[in-house]
């Protein structure tokens, strides 16, 4: 056999030692893989890839599948995680009958199955991910997010077994890959993108590198404008940074877009962008905000991969029972 075959045969795949050069490309860049480092250099590259433009559209904008008659929605919570994995757990190739040797423990992205609304662990990280169960004529909703800190990079979600459309089909189609095709990093906490009337009361928010709560004009709605503006939305009565031991980045960050928002009083907020207190007036505010077009641009350009230009990094409190996601150190 040609040497060329050994790359494109799966059955030669395993065979493939240290003399033959494996190659992949990223962001156009290629890397040899049989070099020292080269894994290394692949995430390096791997973070860099800049986020699509055909991403930036809303999921909320695209048609919604609904349940056939006699279906139901259901719901899953999902995130992506790396952790050590190791991909050859028998030490065995049982389908040629032989032990691999070597390195056979990587970091790898591994999926992990949460509770609505991403609230606590629901199941271990995995590889395969959760199996989702439904029956015919049901339509499966899965929330998913990026939930890691350490190889930076963007990631998928890619369904099987089941039918939908190429706006849910969670693959990575350089500059025409959908909302679904590069889910980046995150880092800020609760998010409004517009809206109105939004109560955000009562929560604890800390460890969020971005931001703890971060409003910004809804500038990604092209359809439904005249919903871009944030109105009448109330952050209050919300503890931030965990008794100052896992502070967020910024608690509060907002572009003081629209009219009547207002901001406490909250408890524990020591740093917000922008700095100025008179930019988060306090509850009940009634009348316009003040917008900072120099804020929004900010923020925006902290949007997808790029969030991690604007992490403020905070050491986590350890707790019992929960493995804190640790920062990349470059
Ligand atoms: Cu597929």
């Amino acid at each position: 056999m040609p040497d060329r075959d050994l790359l494109s045969s799966r059955r030669s795949f395993l065979g493939v030692g240290a003399g033959a050069a494996l190659f992949c490309t990223i962001g156009g860049e290629q890397v040899d893989l049989a070099r020292p480092g080269a894994a290394r250099r692949a995430d390096a590259l791997a973070a860099r890839v800049p986020r699509p433009p055909a991403a930036a559209r809303t999921a909320q904008e695209l048609p919604r599948p609904e349940p056939a008659p006699g279906g139901v929605r259901r719901e899953y919570w999902i995130q992506a995680r790396t952790a050590g994995w190791n991909i050859v757990p028998t030490g065995r190739d049982d389908w040629h009958g032989r032990r691999i040797g070597g390195k056979t423990a990587f970091r790898a992205y591994l999926y992990q199955e949460m509770t609505p609304g991403f609230a606590a662990a629901k199941g271990g990280l995995s590889m395969p991910g959760p199996t989702l169960y439904a029956e015919a004529d049901d339509v499966l909703v899965v929330h998913f997010r990026n939930a890691d800190t350490r190889l930076r990079q963007a990631v998928t979600m890619h369904p099987h077994g089941v039918r939908y459309s190429p706006e849910y089909d969670g693959a990575y189609l350089g500059r025409y890959s959908r909302a679904g095709g590069f889910v980046g990093p995150g880092g800020t906490g609760i998010l409004l993108l517009g809206g109105r009337t939004n109560r955000i009361e009562g929560n604890r928010v800390f460890g969020n590198f971005l931001a703890g709560v971060a409003a910004v004009e809804g500038i990604l709605l092209d359809k439904t404008t005249e919903a871009r503006a944030l109105i009448a939305n109330e952050v209050t009565g919300n503890a931030f940074g965990a008794g100052g031991e896992d502070r967020n980045g910024r608690d509060l960050a907002y572009d003081g877009n629209g009219t009547r928002n207002c901001w406490g009083p909250n408890d524990g907020v020591q740093t917000t962008l922008p700095a100025e207190p008179a930019a988060f007036p306090g509850c009940p505010f009634g009348g316009a905000n003040a917008f900072s077009s120099a804020t929004q641009a900010e923020l925006l350009g902290y949007a997808g991969a790029n969030a991690l230009k604007g992490w403020i990094r905070y050491p986590h409190k350890p707790r019992a029972g929960v493995e804190p996601l640790e920062v990349y150190a470059p």
